[in-house]
């Protein structure tokens, strides 16, 4: 059988009329971003704004993509010449549209020397970042680097080989300054809390470790302004991939899939200069950190616990536990009565994004799986519900329906759905977690005990508040005994 033609330069113009292509000359752009974490969603977001931004004529910000360890986004990017195609679903249909702006593909293990040159070329002015929360190395209860860390470890033993996102901001860097280059702007596009400043942190300490002058050299001159992004764009599977070959008519070895709505907030310090975002639809902002409170709080602490509670409760996807009516009366009073207070973005409508953010977990189009959210709880929850509960609980508001949130994940993390059948949980510290919760035993009691008891997930302030426990061991206690659907249905 002759093998599929592949998407590619060479193909473009084979695309039926409805697929959208890049409007400029592929050939004709150069780089001016290297992108760190090249998955779904920096290819359905960062480089989707890049994309309008070449076609605008502003041609220096093609994006060079880098995976830190795995070669498939390369392996499967390369043969199509980085091109890729973008599926926006939702009940009225799929818009195609080929993305061109990641002109070239790394791998960090593969080659380290070869992702370093590129982050230390001169024409490189941002360095932008999606390796998920546990990809910065650090504490996610104190925002620190996590110096007992083993890529940490192994970095700091030989830094001109990095593996971490520290070591390799760090090493290029000293490159740049060594050759007398500018520093490149640090953005990172994670759901880390003030992530502009977290990752700042844990980079100004790595490089304290590795030589003082250089972490006073990054104090003084790199900027790492801080972001929010949002846009939902669940993990690729087979079944997407037979459709957009369909309608392309030649195969894409990894399209993404991707809501209409996308959002990008940024803070405006890039001393390197930047190319202007704003023309493609992105807000620059003076702080970004209100915005960041009302996405991490009301999207994604909604999306948690709507992953662990949903999955123990048989659903598959967002969209499907969403169409239960108590998950969806679960969804709105949290989010009205006891998130809501806590954020405050001057000029923005809460209450109509809190709407609209309930219509876009509703796509029926979208099939996001709960147990692609529920994964890295460890390195979310604390950004996601538990700040929005130190705030309440500081308030001396209630706080029973996050608590029932963070229930749904001491049960998740058991390992054992309701009916006895084991759960895949992912996540960095899932051994220690069932460990903790095998020791306990299916007691409300001692599980919440030896959870709260996870430092870096919880601290040391909310293992001490006897409300937070009680409201916990309440919820915990009903999910046991009654099962997730039941318990959501009486909430
Ligand atoms: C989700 C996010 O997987 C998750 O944890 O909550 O990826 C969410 O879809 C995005 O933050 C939306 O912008």
């Amino acid at each position: 059988m002759p093998r599929p033609m592949r998407l590619n330069k060479a193909t473009l113009a084979t695309l039926p009329a409805a697929v959208a292509r890049p409007a400029y000359d592929l050939d004709a752009v150069s780089t001016g971003i290297v992108h760190l974490g090249v998955g779904a969603f920096h290819r359905a977001h960062q480089a989707f704004y890049v994309d309008d931004l070449l076609a605008l004529g502003h041609t220096d910000w093609a994006i060079c993509g880098a995976s830190l360890r795995s070669p498939d986004t390369s392996e499967a990017l390369d043969p199509q010449d980085g091109l890729y195609t973008l599926a926006v679903r939702s009940g009225a249909g799929t818009d195609l549209r080929v993305i061109g702006s990641l002109r070239r593909l790394l791998v960090g293990a593969r080659d380290p020397e070869a992702l370093i040159a590129a982050m230390a070329d001169p024409k490189v002015r941002i360095v932008t970042l999606t390796v998920t929360e546990k990809g910065y190395c650090h504490d996610p209860a104190t925002g620190r680097l996590d110096e007992a860390h083993a890529d940490i470890i192994a970095d700091l033993a030989t830094p001109e080989r990095p593996r971490s996102v520290p070591g390799f901001l760090v090493e290029a860097l000293l490159r740049r300054r060594a050759a007398g280059i500018a520093p490149f702007t640090v953005l990172c596009c994670d759901n880390l809390p003030a992530n502009g400043r977290t990752v700042a942190r844990v980079v100004h300490r790595f490089a304290e470790l590795v030589d003082a002058d250089l972490a006073a050299f990054i104090a003084a001159e790199v900027a790492f302004p801080c972001t929010m992004v949002d846009r939902i764009v669940p993990a690729t599977t087979d079944a997407d991939r037979a459709d957009v070959a369909r309608a392309l008519g030649v195969e894409d070895a990894w399209p993404v899939m991707a809501e209409p709505f996308s959002q990008w907030v940024i803070e405006d310090r890039f001393p390197a200069g930047r190319p202007p975002f704003e023309a493609v639809g992105a807000q620059m902002v003076e702080d970004v950190v209100p915005f960041e409170h009302m996405k991490l709080r009301l999207l994604n602490g909604a999306h948690s616990t709507l992953a662990y509670l949903g999955y123990l409760a048989g659903h598959e996807t967002i969209s499907d536990t969403m169409s239960d009516p108590a998950f969806a009366r679960l969804v709105e009073r949290l989010q009205d009565e006891e998130v809501l207070p806590t954020v405050h973005v001057p000029g923005v409508d809460l209450p109509a994004y809190t709407r609209a953010l309930r219509e876009r977990f509703s796509n029926p189009a979208l099939r996001h799986r709960t147990w692609q959210i529920a994964m890295d709880g460890s390195q979310k929850l604390p950004q996601r519900l538990l700040e929005t509960i130190r705030d309440r609980l500081a308030a001396g508001a209630s706080i029973d329906l996050l608590a029932l949130g963070v229930a749904g994940w001491m049960r998740y993390v058991t390992g054992r759905d309701e009916k006895g059948g084991a759960i895949d949980v992912r996540d960095p510290h899932a051994a220690r977690l069932r460990a903790l919760a095998d020791d306990a035993g299916l007691d409300a009691e001692r599980l919440v005990e030896a959870l709260l008891g996870v430092r870096e997930v919880f601290g040391t302030d909310l293992p001490a508040d006897p409300r937070l426990r009680a409201a916990l061991v309440r919820a915990l206690g009903a999910l046991l005994k009654d099962g997730a659907a039941a318990t959501v249905a009486a909430a």
